[in-house]
């Protein structure tokens, strides 16, 4: 099924404005790869890291792009990391939680325990996301992510350039101030292959168990981790740091 745009792709105010997001975007990589080499772009393969992977393969391939794979991800998601190493010769570095602490994990919560406590659900999420993500920035200068502002109040107030204080090196948000339709535009402008689910209701992908579908209408993030309060439902790889907006 193909998604449908909700504005005319050819609409020249709407290409002209793409136009100028982009060519900001891609100066941003081009002199993040010049300033901090070693720099990397952490890819969950949702569409605004397929937006800024094809943006750094055009423009600013010494940006080198990892994964973190928590074993719990969608067969529809590893469908499109072997068909995009394929389509743009890209080494993608994949990470996996360390055996003995995901061994001991499991042992002492079960293997879906993250159902059953928000204590158990952050303890899966350390284990399988962040403690490889401190691996992934081990030894690099700066750090990309495919955050946007509009994607959740906590990241309301979302910086392009901050300083990662618990990892201890620069982090940019080259798509914080993109719209989900400036994000839509390029992938079919540019033909970026995507995640199938995207095409099934599922605007924010993470792990299969922990992501469900949304109804037209529903908040982006209303899909994960559906059974807990929205408004924590952050997984420990982007610490708020006091962005979230007043109450
Ligand atoms: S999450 O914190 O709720 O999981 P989200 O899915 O919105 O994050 O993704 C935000 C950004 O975090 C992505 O654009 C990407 O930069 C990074 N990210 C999230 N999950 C992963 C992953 N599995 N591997 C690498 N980066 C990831
Ligand atoms: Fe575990 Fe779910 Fe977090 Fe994935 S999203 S690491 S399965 S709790």
């Amino acid at each position: 099924m193909k998604r449908e745009l909700p504005f005319d792709i050819n609409d020249p105010h709407r290409r002209a404005e793409l136009a100028r997001k982009v060519d900001a975007a891609a100066e941003l990589l081009s002199d993040i790869a010049r300033r901090f080499e070693p720099a990397a772009l952490a890819s969950s393969l949702g569409a605004e890291d397929m937006v800024l992977t094809d943006i750094i393969c055009r423009r600013a391939p010494a940006i080198g792009i990892f994964t973190l794979d928590t074993g719990r991800l969608h067969a529809e998601t590893y469908r499109l990391l072997q068909q995009i190493t394929e389509r743009y010769d890209l080494r993608i570095r994949v990470l996996y939680p360390s055996s003995d602490a995901l061994e001991r994990l499991v042992a002492e919560r079960g293997i879906n325990g993250f159902f059953n406590s928000v204590a158990n659900r952050r303890a899966c999420c350390e284990v399988r996301k962040v403690e490889p993500l401190r691996r992934a920035l081990a030894g690099k200068r700066a750090w990309l992510t495919g955050l946007r502002r509009a994607q959740a109040a906590t990241r309301a107030n979302l910086p392009l350039r901050e300083y990662d204080a618990a990892n201890g090196l620069e982090k940019f948000n080259p798509l914080a101030e993109w719209s989900e339709q400036d994000v839509w535009a390029y992938i079919h402008a540019f033909g970026v292959p995507y995640n199938a689910l995207h095409d099934r209701g599922f605007p924010s992908i993470g792990c299969e168990p922990c992501t469900r579908a949304v109804t037209p209408g529903e908040d982006v993030r209303a899909g994960r981790w559906w059974w807990e309060e929205p408004g924590g439902k952050e997984c420990g790889l982007h610490p708020a740091k006091g962005r979230q907006r007043a109450a």
